[in-house]
């Protein structure tokens, strides 16, 4: 899933930009890396902003062929749906980012633009939807649907066989257990354990979780 061209586009370049720019650089593949972002001063650790969302069809006709989404989520992730539509669109190869010191599982399943963190863990069977994060310690377990657009914050646990929906959010910490589903535009708080299913489109924490109103993803 990792591109054999040599430059890319990060999109965003905010607080998460900073984790996948430390992994890209890790993996050692991309020869020649740029920033857009709608602040055009918003250079991260010496890579350049290259333009703004504008310049996208120009960059794509100037020789930059992949680009990935690295705005970050925390409860909405409209904006980062928005932006992979965007590179799509404009005809961007979108490939993972995968940090070398994360831990897959070989016959794990990728969508494209997903975001893997150090140390995170993938394990047998799982399947993951274009653009998630899989962010830094997290632990996916084997079998596990992870939807489109999701965030698995850092330090997450997901036991076997659990299933989280497009644009869900697990924060920080929490652990599901086995066989357990999220669904669709959750959020659950971060540190929760989640025992019973959490049903779409709500909000949910505590340990035990409960469901606490209505979420929705603006
Ligand atoms: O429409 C846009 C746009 N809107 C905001 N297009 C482009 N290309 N860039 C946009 N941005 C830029 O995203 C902002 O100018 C800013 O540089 C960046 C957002 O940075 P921020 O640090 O506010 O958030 P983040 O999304 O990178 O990180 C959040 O999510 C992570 C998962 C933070 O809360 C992190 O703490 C968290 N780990």
């Amino acid at each position: 899933m990792v591109s054999d061209r040599r430059s890319l586009l990060l999109i965003g370049g905010g607080g998460h930009c900073r984790s996948v720019l430390d992994s890209v650089l890790s993996m050692g593949h991309y020869e020649r890396i740029g920033i857009v972002d709608r602040d055009i001063s918003a250079a991260v650790a010496g890579t350049p902003v290259v333009g703004t969302d504008e310049d996208l069809p120009d960059l794509r006709k100037n020789g930059w062929d992949a680009a990935f989404v690295s705005v970050g989520s925390v409860g909405s992730p409209v904006l980062r749906q928005k932006l992979f539509d965007l590179i799509r669109d404009a005809g961007y190869e979108i490939p993972g980012i995968i940090d070398p010191s994360a831990v897959v599982a070989r016959d794990v399943i990728f969508g494209a633009g997903v975001f893997v963190g150090k140390n995170a863990v993938i394990n047998a069977g799982c399947r993951i939807g274009d653009g998630a994060i899989i962010n830094t310690g997290a632990i996916i377990e084997h079998e596990c649907r992870i939807g489109s657009f999701a965030h698995i914050s850092p330090g997450a646990v997901l036991c076997g066989q659990v299933q989280v929906g497009d644009r869900s959010h697990v924060g920080a910490a929490s652990v599901v257990r086995q066989m357990i589903r999220v669904g669709e535009d959750v959020m659950v708080g971060m540190g929760s354990g989640v025992t019973q299913e959490i049903p779409d489109r709500t909000e949910a924490y505590g340990n035990p979780c409960r469901v606490v109103g209505a979420w929705a993803c603006m």
